[in-house]
């Protein structure tokens, strides 16, 4: 029997080069992975920097996908967007041209090295929350 889909929430950010464009083009491959649909994205907002070196204002927004791949295999697709659009992980929290974080997915709880659902640091993040409590509302 077919996984069932599950509905995903989907952090990202992005404080270098052109942001606006960084996010659009994000969006746009997101729904091409195959078997990840895009269902709706928050308002999309200017933030300070959390954490790490110096560096610019982000832009910061959610959306939310809804999947019958498991998280690793989206956490695998999201990476290779990372990576098209030229995130060079050189940094800890350091400036990106895009950041792509797997808030919560579903009910499930995932805890392995490269990944941890619900993101451990989403409830510290206002400009994380600010996005999901936009999205949940409009529910
Ligand atoms: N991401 C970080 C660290 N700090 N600050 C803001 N404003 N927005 C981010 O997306 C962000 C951050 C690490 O992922
Ligand atoms: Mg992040
Ligand atoms: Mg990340």
């Amino acid at each position: 029997m077919p996984e069932e889909k599950k509905t995903v929430f989907i952090g990202m950010g992005s404080n270098l080069g052109d942001r606006k464009a960084n996010i659009e083009k994000a969006l746009a491959l997101v729904n091409l992975i195959k078997g990840v649909k895009l269902l709706r994205v928050s308002s999309i907002y200017e933030t300070e920097p959390q954490g790490g070196p110096p560096q610019g204002n982000f832009l910061n927004g959610v959306f939310e996908v809804k999947t019958a791949r498991s998280p690793f295999k989206l956490l695998d697709e999201l990476q290779k967007i990372e990576k098209h659009l030229g995130r060079k992980r050189r940094v800890k929290n350091g400036p990106r041209t895009i950041d792509l974080d797997i808030l919560t997915f579903a009910d499930r709880k995932v805890n392995a090295k490269n990944l941890k659902i619900p993101h451990p640091r989403m409830h510290k993040r206002e400009f994380v929350l600010r996005g999901i409590r936009e999205l949940r509302g409009l529910k």
